[in-house]
């Protein structure tokens, strides 16, 4: 036996990961910016969230949005035809944005002429929640047609994002999504952590969630 060494790669590639990810969160605070991480399966709403954010807040604040994909650039155009500055991240292949990824998404930008970034996570509820980005807020979207059960599956995003939106809520009728029944599986994993309901197609409830945003973000200057 002690002839073997063990090399815990991922432990280290984690351990950097945060450090660095904690260094970008401290540089963001610096200059009175405020990063929101957006994490959910493929076609949630994230982008349509982003996208609503953006027109509710517009008047408010500089934004600016940092994409992630694994190829493509048709978020980041979608967030362009905006009026707002974009930046694409293709990560080839990674199944999430690492803090290194963001770190270089934000080496493209004015910070000091920024008040708040949103970041739009890899599709999927599984890699983004192991990998800390240096943002100041992780949102996880689930959208009706996806079902209640998610806290169930993917335990680990319920329990460590800060705020939790359901989407799509103008389907609501032609799906069994029990929303009390969401509610208190995400409250098992995640007492604190607020649940808003929106529809990003219709825009129910974007004012509520923007008003929330708005707090966090004075809240972190
Ligand atoms: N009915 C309905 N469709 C929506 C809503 N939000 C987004 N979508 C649609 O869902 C699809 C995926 O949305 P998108 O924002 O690209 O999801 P993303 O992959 O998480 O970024 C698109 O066709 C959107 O138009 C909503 O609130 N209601
Ligand atoms: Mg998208």
């Amino acid at each position: 036996m002690s002839d073997v060494t063990l090399i815990n790669i991922k432990e280290e590639i984690l351990a950097e990961n945060k450090g660095l990810a904690d260094k970008l969160r401290r540089r963001l605070k610096e200059r009175g910016a405020f990063l929101v991480n957006l994490m959910s399966s493929p076609g949630s709403g994230k982008t349509s969230l982003i996208v609503r954010s953006l027109q509710e807040l517009g008047s408010r604040y500089r934004m600016a949005v940092i994409e992630g994909d694994v190829d493509s650039a048709v978020d980041a155009e979608r967030v362009a035809r905006e009026g707002i500055r974009a930046v694409q991240i293709k990560t080839g292949g990674s199944c999430h944005l690492s803090a290194a990824m963001v770190e270089k998404g934000l080496g493209a930008l004015s910070l000091d002429s920024l008040d708040l970034l949103f970041l739009e996570n890899i599709g999927n509820l599984i890699c983004p929640a192991g990998s800390d980005t240096g943002a100041s807020l992780d949102v996880a979207l689930v959208s009706i047609p996806e079902g209640d059960d998610k806290p169930l599956k993917y335990p680990l995003i319920f329990r460590t994002a800060h705020v939790f939106v359901v989407n799509k809520t103008d389907v609501r009728e032609h799906f069994d999504f029990d929303v009390e029944a969401f509610r208190a599986r995400v409250r098992r994993l995640n007492p604190e952590a607020p649940v808003f309901e929106v529809s990003c197609k219709t825009g129910e409830g974007i004012d509520l969630w923007c008003n929330w945003l708005r707090e966090r973000v004075e809240e972190g200057r």
